[in-house]
């Protein structure tokens, strides 16, 4: 931690992620627009009174129950998850034995280097996406993103795309992946297009969503697991997701509870 930041500091945990960030930049796993995009995912976030809302949990519950579903579950890992939390995202891929797929909107074949290492050194055994193996093609992208793993992405029924970018994850669900964002904008495209879409702040989801993929698994009981996934309505949870932000109460309390 920065000598720079007080301990005592009210704003202590959002400026430790901030730091991770820009320490995430200056190592070349995060693309400078994606410390833009961290700042609307905060504005969401204080909006949303910086917690986990009843409403992202039945998501959570629904994204675990998916991935033990699964037969072939895929984690796409950016530059922004990279520097914010390695070491939740290489554990929710062993929990759930979901693969880890480096997909980077902004390609470059270094920062995707980087990020591989930095997965590794916290715990990942193999990464997928990396490089040239990264040949087979999403035929509806125009983006780098088109550019997927054969044996990750590309074949994959389940994918988790945190912090996404909306034509990716629409071009996913028309090949009949089933996705799962993790997404603070209830607004944005990839919110509306996946099919289940956590409105929550990753460094809050990844955690919980460790240990419900933990506690369903224990159960070794498909049919409770399906009765999840279909009690579950992503437009109806958006929807409930952005009238929290429109009361205003959350938000209130946390400016409250700031002063
Ligand atoms: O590393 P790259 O090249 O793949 O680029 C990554 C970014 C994030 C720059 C790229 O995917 C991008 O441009 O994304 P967008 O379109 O800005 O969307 C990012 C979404 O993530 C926005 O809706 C933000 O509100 C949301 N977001 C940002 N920070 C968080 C977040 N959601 C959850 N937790 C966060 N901490």
């Amino acid at each position: 931690m920065s000598a720079q930041i007080p301990s005592n500091h009210p704003r202590l945990k959002s400026l430790l992620v901030r730091e991770k960030l820009v320490n995430g930049f200056v190592r070349g796993l995060v693309a400078g627009e994606g410390l833009i995009a961290h700042g609307r995912g905060e504005a969401f976030d204080y909006l949303l009174g910086e917690r986990t809302t009843g409403f992202a949990n039945l998501a959570i519950s629904t994204a675990s129950a998916s991935l033990l579903l699964a037969r072939h579950p895929v984690i796409s890992v950016n530059g922004n998850v990279a520097a914010i939390c390695a070491k939740e995202i290489v554990e929710l891929g062993e929990v759930a034995s979901a693969l880890l797929e480096v997909n980077l909107f902004h390609r470059d074949e270094r920062r995707e280097r980087s990020i591989e290492k930095e997965l590794i050194k916290n715990g990942a055994r193999k990464v997928y996406g990396v490089g040239s193996h990264a040949s087979a093609r999403i035929s509806e992208l125009q983006s780098e993103r088109r550019r997927v793993d054969p044996h990750g992405i590309y074949m994959a029924d389940v994918v988790v795309v945190p912090l996404e970018d909306g034509d990716r994850a629409e071009a996913l669900v028309k090949m009949g992946k089933k996705i799962i964002a993790i997404d603070l904008n209830p607004l944005s495209r990839t919110a509306k297009v996946a099919q289940i879409t956590i409105v929550d702040n990753i460094t809050r989801a990844l955690p919980a969503m460790v240990y419900i993929v933990r506690q369903l698994r224990c159960l070794k009981d498909d049919a409770r697991l399906n009765k999840i996934i279909k009690g579950f309505n992503n437009k109806e949870n958006l929807a409930q997701s952005l009238k929290i932000i429109q009361r205003g109460k959350n938000a209130a309390a946390l400016s409250e509870k700031l002063q």
